[in-house]
């Protein structure tokens, strides 16, 4: 499915829905998509919504881009709802609001319940987020159910957030306070109608007098009937004084920033976990891993090492290539190829007398190349160079606990070249295997402290 993103920036509606697919399936085009996006983000209000479940804040969304349409606004609607992404229900209701609110040409509403294996739906949420905001929408309300960790976060993500409330909550303000008292830029207490509207806003004002916002902004409480349309004159008030409020002072910068923070941990954790799968196995091997989990047959932490391999191995033995030795007559002219030609870097230059070398090391990802060059006619190098005329003339592996290893292969019967491990390069703890044991290759043991 590929997405035309001029019709995208032009505002045409199965353009917007085709790109918002393109970004929750993460498939690929996703990155290009929201890369050619980009330039065009920053210029729509983005208003989160959050409240316990059954709040109205669907209700108050609905108002709420009316009255913005009625001003001559477009407006995107997200709903949020990962907590029944089978279930109907939200999509039933969201199905009905869009015969009514999303017949008009500039509301857009789209839900998105969808929650990959990966996570990823706060990430696809912000994308969502962006590609309305691109598409030149000039309000963007978000809409999540106030129950996780994940909707608290994407609820972060705006530029104004709302936390809606109903009268009478009494225990349930203290239960939810921890989660998203401290997130809501403006208060609604919806369902005023009803009867304990002053006592709830009386607990909601001595809550956020305890509480010290960072930026000192007081958030204003807004009473609403959301489903007779009332008090949402008010709410817009209360959101653009927040808006004038941050432009004051830098107040959006830092919040930009503590966004983008989030949203680069948040696309860099899925990264990583989707490179690691392709790499190290596949979804299918998860399912498997998980099922002997549940029977008891391996813990969790052994399974997590299982697929990560050695790399995060902490243990006394093997971990990765340190270096392979590369022997040269001469080491600056050897930089000709090595640093000119192949772009490597030579980071770290030192003789070892021991040796009788000068080295030079240029790293390549975890490991290195030592580019090795004799200091003197009796050094072992100088000799290999004479035989062989140069090449590889050891590789050395990096260990947890060089002793440990050694007297393992003692054990074994392995011929060591140092029994004892010495002092090489970089002040690190060497010791060489003698290669008749080892296929003639020399092998070097380094513990890098
Ligand atoms: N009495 C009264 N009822 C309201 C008000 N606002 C919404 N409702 C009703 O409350 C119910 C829930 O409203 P929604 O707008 O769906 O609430 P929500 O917070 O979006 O609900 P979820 O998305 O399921 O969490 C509906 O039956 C609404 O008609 C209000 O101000 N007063
Ligand atoms: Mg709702």
């Amino acid at each position: 499915m590929t997405v035309s993103i001029d019709k995208l920036l032009a505002g045409d509606t199965r353009a917007i829905a085709r790109a918002i697919t393109t970004v929750e399936n993460g498939v690929d085009g996703a990155v290009e998509l929201m890369k050619a996006v980009f330039a065009k983000t920053g210029r729509a209000l983005v208003i989160g919504i959050t409240g316990a479940p059954g709040a109205g804040k669907s209700s108050l969304v609905d108002k709420l881009a009316l009255h913005y349409r009625d001003k001559g606004e477009r407006v995107g609607i997200i709903c949020v709802d990962p907590t029944s992404p089978f279930s109907g229900g939200a999509i039933l209701g969201d199905r009905i609001r869009m015969a009514t609110l999303g017949l008009d040409k500039n509301v857009f509403i789209r839900s998105m319940a969808t929650r990959g294996n990966l996570g990823g739906l706060s990430r696809a949420t912000a994308d969502a987020v962006a590609i309305l905001d691109a598409a030149g929408f000039d309000k963007v309300i978000v809409e999540t159910v106030g129950v996780g960790q994940d909707e608290v976060e994407i609820v972060k993500t705006a530029d104004v957030s709302i936390v809606v409330l109903v009268p009478g909550m009494g225990d349930d303000i203290q239960a939810i306070k921890a989660g998203i008292m401290e997130i809501g830029d403006v208060f609604a207490i919806n369902k005023a109608d009803r009867e304990g509207v002053l006592r709830t806003q009386k607990e909601l004002e001595a809550l956020l007098s305890l509480a010290h916002r960072p930026d000192f902004w007081n958030p204003p409480i807004v009473k609403t009937i959301a489903t007779e349309n009332k008090g949402i004159e008010d709410l817009s008030t209360a959101i653009e004084s927040y808006r004038a409020f941050q432009k004051q002072g830098d107040a959006s910068l830092t919040r930009k920033k503590a966004i983008a923070h989030w949203r680069l941990i948040e696309l860099l954790r899925e990264r990583l976990l989707t490179d690691m799968l392709r790499r190290t196995g596949s979804e299918t091997e998860l399912d498997d891993l998980a099922g002997r989990i549940a029977s008891k047959e391996i813990d969790l932490y052994s399974a997590v090492e299982e697929l990560v391999g050695p790399t995060l191995s902490k243990g006394p033995g093997l971990r990765y290539i340190n270096h392979l030795g590369v022997a040269t007559k001469g080491i600056d002219e050897a930089l000709g190829f090595w640093v000119d030609a192949l772009g490597l870097e030579n980071v770290h230059t030192e003789v070892v007398e021991d040796q009788k070398v000068r080295v030079a090391m240029l790293p390549i990802g975890e490991s290195r190349i030592e580019l090795l060059e004799p200091t003197s006619d009796d050094s072992p190098i100088s000799k290999f160079i004479e035989k062989r005329g140069g090449g590889i003339h050891h590789i050395a592996v990096e260990v947890g606990d060089i002793e440990s290893v050694l007297a393992k292969l003692k054990a074994k019967g392995v011929r060591l070249i140092d029994e004892v491990p010495r002092t090489g390069a970089e002040g690190c703890l060497v010791a060489f295997i003698h290669p008749s044991s080892a296929n003639g290759v020399l092998l070097e043991l380094v513990q890098t402290k």
